[in-house]
């Protein structure tokens, strides 16, 4: 089931970084979906409250339709996959889905300019046990299918 959420998360002077990686990634492929860096924010808003901001940077301007980028995101147990997070837009406005193991899912509007797409969401949907760590793929454009077209980082996690 997916729900329908859209988010607007304060990130004024009032909010503070708890982490912040950034993960960079070589211009190793052409084309609109080639990674150039990847960043996770973990901040406290000023309600109090955890938020988490993805973001993915492309080598070129991301344009208005796409096909998409595909995250894995380990944040409990072991060093595996526990949540599943795309990145589109080419069937209605930018937004990202998160795919829970759960079976469960919620779609958010995600902010893109020019080479960048990323969004925000509370951080209470992962209930993380540990830090975050990701890895991202630009699969093959519309399809989410192999073989992607480019992985940052190119083995292991971005931790
Ligand atoms: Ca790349
Ligand atoms: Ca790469």
């Amino acid at each position: 089931m997916v729900s329908l959420l859209f988010v607007s998360v304060p990130t004024g002077a009032a909010a503070e970084v708890i982490y912040r990686d950034t993960g960079l990634d070589p211009d190793d492929t052409s084309g609109v979906a080639d990674i150039s860096s990847t960043t996770r924010t973990v901040r406290t808003n000023a309600n109090g409250r955890r938020s988490i901001t993805m973001k993915i940077r492309a080598y070129e301007p991301l344009g208005p339709s796409w096909g998409g980028f595909d995250a894995s995101i380990d944040y409990r147990g072991g060093p595996r996959r526990d949540a599943r997070i795309t990145f589109a837009n080419n069937e209605g406005p930018p937004h990202c889905a998160l795919n829970l193991p759960d079976g469960s899912g919620w779609i958010f509007s995600a902010r893109q300019v020019g080479r960048t797409i990323g969004c925000t969401f509370r951080l209470r949907l992962l209930q993380p046990t540990k830090r975050i760590r990701w890895k991202v793929r630009s699969p093959t454009s519309g399809t989410f299918d192999l073989p992607d077209i480019d992985r940052a980082p190119n083995n292991g996690w971005y931790a």
